[in-house]
């Protein structure tokens, strides 16, 4: 196996233009390095181009774009859903989260309002990487479940510091003197956003600005985790550059330039995650970790446009089902593995990563798993698309109706607001302007049954967001799917 490994690195860097085959010395030398560790670096509503390596001019990334352009680029990188809960849990499951009741956020407060989570008989990847020695470990926001029993330390995690809801505040100094004084005035529902963040159970009382915080914290767990036989995976869950627009005033004064308010919290909000990215290399460089790390950035949803993100050349935002909405920024870095230097433009999806981690651990997915991704990394080796005739989906149900996209390589198909579906050709034509669906009907009607099809193994919502929406549900105003075929023309 580690053989195996070996030339799939050749492979990768021959892809990659390396020149001078001669020289081995990048290759792994210690059987017990062998299998890379892997960090997973995902961002909450960070738009597709305001980090530098996507082009954004005003947001200043440098820690980001060194390891983009030392890494492989992926200009098409879709995730499961275009917001926070379900493509988190496409991520950790690697599967569309519409096939297992996963399709809404977990609503605000869950923990006290709904005994549930992410459905325990879906395998996380973070339990496949610890079954398989991985010492592994959650910072940030969890979201999928925040009951006991659907807690990261009985899903896969051996360490855990962060918050279990959909957000948070970021200052301490602001937060907890509100959740002192609604806790003294006995009030049971404290709002998820203001509670402590606990490391293992166990309360804490954090005193910096979450993002750093986190950070820290992630340096903390390099720290630890290198000083372990086995490689390590860590999943650094910023909430940032998610609302509340709260940055700190130093940060803010580097984007003093930026007239809009908001985009310059936002700004701010991201450069904090950036210096983080910087620290938690510099952990890895002085735990001579970081050669055989792979490091994979994204984002779970395109950024919210009201609130000073932007996703261009792409069309909307946060929510939908245009490409702004679920197609992310994202790299790999792996100076053992990878030439950097690159760009990939085939399509692939966060829910690819799953089978990806497990090959590159060469860790056992259980028979029974159902995956809807897949092991890119020959393809990503060698260049070639990943999916090819295949689709990756996009659906979000709405008050009655739902939006889709689907891509097909270079084709995709669009449904949103109850409109006319609309055929665009994705590669050409990134910002959805120019409707074909009248010279290629044939090419739309197969993707849109391929979609109907793809429906089928859907499954009915566990909880809804808002609870609202059930109604619709239990009246059989969604249950088939039908408002979305109903008009195709
Ligand atoms: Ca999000």
């Amino acid at each position: 196996m580690k053989r195996k490994l070996h030339l799939e690195s050749i492979y990768f860097i021959i892809f990659l233009g390396f020149t001078s085959c001669g020289d081995l010395s990048y290759l792994p030398s210690k059987s017990s390095n062998d299998r890379p560790n892997i960090i997973v670096v995902l961002c909450d509503d960070l738009g597709y181009s305001d980090v530098g390596f996507n082009g954004a001019k005003d947001i200043i990334t440098p820690e980001l774009d060194h390891l983009a352009n030392n890494g492989v680029m992926f200009s098409a990188a879709y995730v499961a859903h275009p917001f926070c809960g379900p493509s988190r849990a496409g991520l950790m499951t690697g599967r569309y989260p519409h096939t297992f009741g996963s399709q809404f956020n977990l609503p605000q407060n869950s923990g006290e309002l709904l005994n549930t989570g992410i459905p325990l008989e879906e395998t996380f990847i973070s339990k496949v990487l610890q079954n398989s020695g991985y010492y592994t470990g959650i910072i940030g926001k969890w979201h999928l479940g925040a009951v006991p029993e659907y807690h990261p330390l009985k899903r896969g995690f051996d360490d855990f510091y962060g918050f279990l809801g959909g957000g948070h505040r970021y200052f301490p100094s602001q937060y907890q003197p509100i959740y002192e004084k609604q806790k003294a005035a006995g009030n049971k529902i404290i709002n998820d956003y203001l509670k402590p963040l606990e490391h293992n159970y166990k309360e804490v009382r954090e005193t910096e600005y979450i993002t750093d915080a986190l950070s820290r914290e992630a340096s903390r767990f390099v720290d630890e985790a290198s000083k372990k036989e086995n490689p390590f995976f860590l999943y650094l869950a910023y909430n940032a550059p998610h609302s509340p627009l709260e940055a700190k005033a130093e940060d803010l004064a580097i984007f003093d330039f930026i007239k809009d308010k908001k985009r310059k919290t936002y700004a701010a909000m991201v450069y904090a995650v950036d210096r983080g990215v910087g620290k938690l290399v510099d952990a890895l460089e002085r735990n001579d970790q970081l050669d055989n790390t792979l490091i994979i950035f994204l984002s779970d949803n395109g950024g919210k446009l009201s609130l000073g993100a932007t996703n261009f050349p792409l069309q909307k935002g946060k929510g939908s089902t245009q490409e702004g909405g679920y197609r992310v920024p994202m790299f790999f870095h792996w100076p053992k593995g990878i030439e950097g230097g690159k760009t990939f433009e085939h399509p692939i999806s966060a829910i690819d990563l799953y089978p990806t981690f497990a090959r590159l651990a060469k860790a056992e997915i259980p028979k029974a798993k159902i995956l809807h991704g897949k092991d890119i990394w020959d393809d990503l080796s060698e260049g070639n698309e990943p999916h090819k005739n295949e689709i990756i989906y996009a659906l979000r149900h709405r008050e009655g109706y739902s939006d889709v996209g689907a891509r097909k390589g270079d084709w995709k198909i669009l449904k949103t607001n109850q409109n006319n579906w609309k055929l665009f050709n994705i590669k050409n034509d990134i910002s959805e302007q120019n409707d074909l669906s009248n010279q290629y009907p044939d090419q739309m009607e197969e993707m849109i049954l391929d979609v109907k099809n793809w429906t089928k193994s859907h499954i009915e919502p566990k909880w809804f967001d808002p609870d609202s929406l059930k109604y619709l549900w239990e009246t059989h105003e969604m249950d088939t799917f039908k408002t979305i075929f109903d008009a195709e023309k």
